[in-house]
């Protein structure tokens, strides 16, 4: 690991902006590739790549687990079990995050695991990897701080199947969370493959077994899995749709070139208009996505903009295997529409062409900045997401022209779109610096506490490639936008540890040494936001959300400044229950984030209370601030939150019996295939009858790897083993996985569990009680890893 010096070294000029203001600076190595990132507490990033052969090393295997510091910019390297590989993230209410699926096993060169699943089209385990079969995996992670001990389990991922899975398999699956907290988990590939359909497309729905029509929810509620129409009609280009909850609780979803409203709980939809253009924006088109800032000037109404992407033709898309077009030679879009799909008179939704960005981008990636201007980062000029080894017109890896790659023309230049602009001059990047390193295919960005943007990742590689044209990348960077040129930035004390929806207003103090010029001037600029990051991956930030709270003022004679802060709006539809971070800006620049926590903590109907009522703005001309042009601002805003222990649970069940027990694995696995089969017979969804044979002509010299982008091999180049993701599906996508023998085993399968309650409307009942940390361990001969090494 590499002690980042020449960032230790940038705490001076931190402290005094302006020559790192519209910069990228090293951020350090991530020690696996960034496909998915987190910001987990103020000290923490939690980063998850694929399975697949990185240097770095954690329980005798590679990682694709880690935890970078934003202090040190260091990094460890965590161990978690299964194939977390594009998988879906989301916060909760409580602050912990989750991970929903993946792929299946894979070992070297992105090849099926050596354990395969019954029918041998995907697998459960690889000897060489060690990674488990993700397609079902839900996965908790409890974000930790420097003060707890890392190597504790309720520190380390909760990844085990056998205890806490889905209903279904999902590769690509959308999560969106709810105002009561739990999540909705929407759709996916089953096996993956560069877009989710045949070539014609004559069974949208299932395709053969190898697409998932279907929406379930963590917490698990004892329905089965519902289908989404909207999914079929979609079908093809449905993969991670784009999905934000909107003020009446029904989502806004956006996939291929159709829009809807949809109620999840009645599963009514409610057509909007298509993409104007027929530029799609979800995988792998991946045009970026966000929602504009909620604040009291808009009423607290949601328009969601997007921007770039790809109008490919239909036929272009090709199918699993491949793009049907040299994609790379394609230029990506430059046009933004934005859609306010609840407008507050109730007018009919319309999208809204809005400047177009500077230059055409695929990948490029929304971050909301604490300003309220959106920052847009990676990707690039030409193509799509994915990889592969061939297309139809390009048929041998050796004539790709950038390698894996299905882009081209990474865009090195970030751009900031200015929401309250006025048309025609929302986009610059006056002042903005030139990255040097491309961000194409599985990168990622997130903002960070101290309102820097950690950007890493750009792997549009099967397995790990170091000497390819766009390599597997580690090399993270911190951009600082330009308001680091400030000399001094607003450190505001008084910052709540938790918001409700509603309820009596508090007061936070501006002091008057952290902003300069009137403080009249200063008090009317002040914003106070509350910012949520999401979950990074694919040109998405899941959940990404900035909501301005309302406030008045006081000028105090001595020039610090009171600002009287309502709560959040009484809707947890808006900001949906979970962790945040506070930012207080004062004349455009922002102060520190403080974490936060929206809501009650717990999943469920959040309380709620009357609006704040906030008092009467109080001016004083005569006051002003008394930041100079050095630093000499106190702290005192982010006391950080002392975590709590109390998750004493014991991390032990199949997978981690497996690790522990290579020589004996099969059995074992055998064995957590069993429990899971039997739980899932109990719901009727392990019974399935096999479905028709997956729609497929030949998988004879395709070796697709469950790569987001399938792999062709020519005949010559064929693998040795060509047992792909994509043989012919010989079972239902709902029994596979898991249904290995019939031995008998009471694992704890929680979607067995009875708290499902009948009160309420169907589809929100849900077994709130579970908590896997505190589920009682499963007897193993073996114990459990004492102590995870690094
Ligand atoms: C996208 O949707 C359109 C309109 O329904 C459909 O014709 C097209 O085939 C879809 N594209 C893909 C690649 O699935
Ligand atoms: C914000 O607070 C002001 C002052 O109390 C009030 O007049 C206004 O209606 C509030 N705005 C919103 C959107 O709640
Ligand atoms: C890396 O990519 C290059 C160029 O695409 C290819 O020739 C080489 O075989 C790859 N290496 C590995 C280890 O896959
Ligand atoms: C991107 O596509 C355009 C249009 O086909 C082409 O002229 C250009 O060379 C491509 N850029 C790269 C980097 O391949
Ligand atoms: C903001 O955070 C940075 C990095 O942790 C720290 O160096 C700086 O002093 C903080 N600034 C204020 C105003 O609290
Ligand atoms: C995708 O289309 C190509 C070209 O028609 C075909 O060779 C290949 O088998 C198809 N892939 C799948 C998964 O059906
Ligand atoms: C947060 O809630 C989840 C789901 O209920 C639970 O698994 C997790 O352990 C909780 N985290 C903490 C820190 O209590
Ligand atoms: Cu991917």
């Amino acid at each position: 690991m590499l002690r980042p010096l020449s960032l230790l070294a940038l705490a001076a000029p931190l402290a005094h902006g302006a020559s790192i203001a519209g910069s990228f600076s090293d951020g350090g190595d991530t020690l696996v590739s960034a496909m998915m990132m987190f910001l987990g507490n103020e000290e923490k990033v939690y980063i998850l790549d694929k399975a697949e052969g990185n240097a770095a090393q954690v329980m005798g295997h590679p990682a694709w687990g880690s935890v970078w510091d934003i202090q040190t910019h260091e990094t460890e390297v965590m161990d978690v079990r299964t194939n977390v590989f594009c998988s879906s993230g989301m916060h909760l209410p409580n602050g912990s995050f989750v991970t929903f699926g993946g792929n299946g096993a894979v070992g070297p060169g992105g090849n099926l695991g050596s354990q395969l699943n019954p029918g041998g089209y995907s697998a459960a385990w690889d000897s060489t990897y060690q990674d488990f079969d993700g397609t079902r995996a839900i996965r908790v992670l409890n974000p930790c701080r420097s003060s707890d001990t890392f190597s504790s389990p309720n520190c380390q991922w909760f990844d085990d199947p056998t205890v806490l899975s889905m209903k279904n398999s999902r590769w690509y699956s959308a999560a969106e969370p709810t105002g009561e907290g739990n999540i909705v988990i929407i759709g996916g590939f089953v096996n993956g493959g560069y877009i989710n359909r045949n070539y014609p497309n004559v069974d949208p729905e299932r395709q053969g077994g190898a697409a998932d029509s279907t929406y379930e929810y963590y917490p698990p509620v004892a329905d089965a899995p519902r289908t989404f129409r909207f999914l079929i009609q979609t079908s093809g280009l449905n993969a991670y749709a784009h999905t934000f909850l909107m003020p009446s609780g029904k989502m806004l979803v956006q996939a291929n070139v159709s829009t809807v409203l949809w109620d999840h709980v009645t599963n009514t939809e409610t057509p909007l208009p298509d993409m104007p253009g027929g530029v799609v924006r979800v995988y792998p088109a991946s045009g970026a996505t966000a929602m504009l800032p909620l604040t009291p000037a808009n009423n607290y109404t949601p328009t969601v903009l997007f921007c770039g992407g790809s109008d490919m033709p239909d036929y272009a898309w090709g199918n699993y295997t491949y793009p049907y077009i040299n994609t790379w030679e394609y230029p990506a879009s430059k046009d933004c529409q934005r859609l306010t799909a609840e407008p507050v008179d109730q007018s009919a939704p319309v999208y809204v062409k809005d400047d177009d960005m500077l230059e055409g981008r695929t990948m490029g990636q929304f971050v909301i900045l604490p300003t309220g201007k959106l920052l847009i980062v990676n990707g690039g000029l030409n193509g799509t997401a994915g990889y592969s080894q061939a297309t139809l017109v390009t048929p041998s890896y050796d004539l790709m022209p950038y390698g894996e790659s299905l882009a081209s023309g990474p865009v090195l230049t970030p751009a900031i779109y200015d929401p309250n602009a006025p048309k025609g001059s929302r986009w610059s990047n006056k002042g903005l610096g030139v990255s040097t390193i491309p961000r194409l295919y599985h990168s990622s960005a997130i903002l960070l506490p101290d309102a820097s943007v950690l950007i890493a990742g750009s792997n549009p590689n099967v397995d790990v490639n170091l000497t390819t044209v766009f390599p597997t990348t580690y090399k993270a960077e911190v951009f600082y936008p330009p308001y680091f040129s400030a000399a001094t930035r607003p450190a505001p004390v008084g910052i709540p540890k938790t918001l409700s929806y509603g309820g009596p207003s508090f007061d936070i103090t501006i002091p008057a040494t952290s902003y300069s010029g009137s403080a009249n001037d200063a008090a009317d600029s002040a914003s106070v936001v509350i910012h949520r990051g999401g979950f990074t991956t694919h040109a998405m930030n899941m959940g990404q959300r900035l909501l301005q709270l309302n406030n008045t003022y006081t000028v105090k004679s001595d020039g610090s400044i009171i600002l009287h802060v309502a709560q959040v709006p009484p809707n947890p539809n808006l900001f949906q229950p979970g962790p945040a971070f506070m930012f207080v800006n004062i004349n455009g620049i922002p102060s520190n984030g403080s974490y936060l926590i929206v809501g009650n903590g717990k999943i469920g109907t959040q309380p709620v209370a009357a609006a704040s009522v906030l008092p009467p703005n109080v001016r004083l001309a005569s006051a002003s601030g008394s930041a100079s042009g050095t630093s000499t601002t106190p702290g005192g805003s982010s006391d950080p939150e002392k975590s709590s222990s109390s998750n004493l649970g014991v991390i032990i069940g199949c997978v981690v019996g497996g690790v522990a027990l290579v020589g004996v694995v099969g059995a074992v696995i055998g064995v957590c295939l069993a429990r899971r089969r039997r739980a899932a017979a109990r719901h009727g969804t392990g019974a399935v009858p096999p479905a028709s044979s997956y729609p497929m002509t030949s998988a004879e010299g395709m070796s697709l790897t469950g790569s987001g982008a399938p792999v062709m091999g020519t005949r010559a180049g064929m693998r040795s083993s060509d047992s792909s993701a994509f043989m012919p599906l010989q079972q239902d996508n709902r029994s596979q996985a898991w249904n290995a023998s019939t031995t008998s085993l009471n694992a704890p399968y929680r979607d067995d569990h009875d708290a499902y309650e009948p009160s309420r409307p169907s589809g929100t009942g849900m077994s709130i009680n579970y908590d896997p940390y505190a589920t009682t361990p499963m007897q193993h001969e073996t114990p459990p890893p004492s102590g995870l090494r690094y």
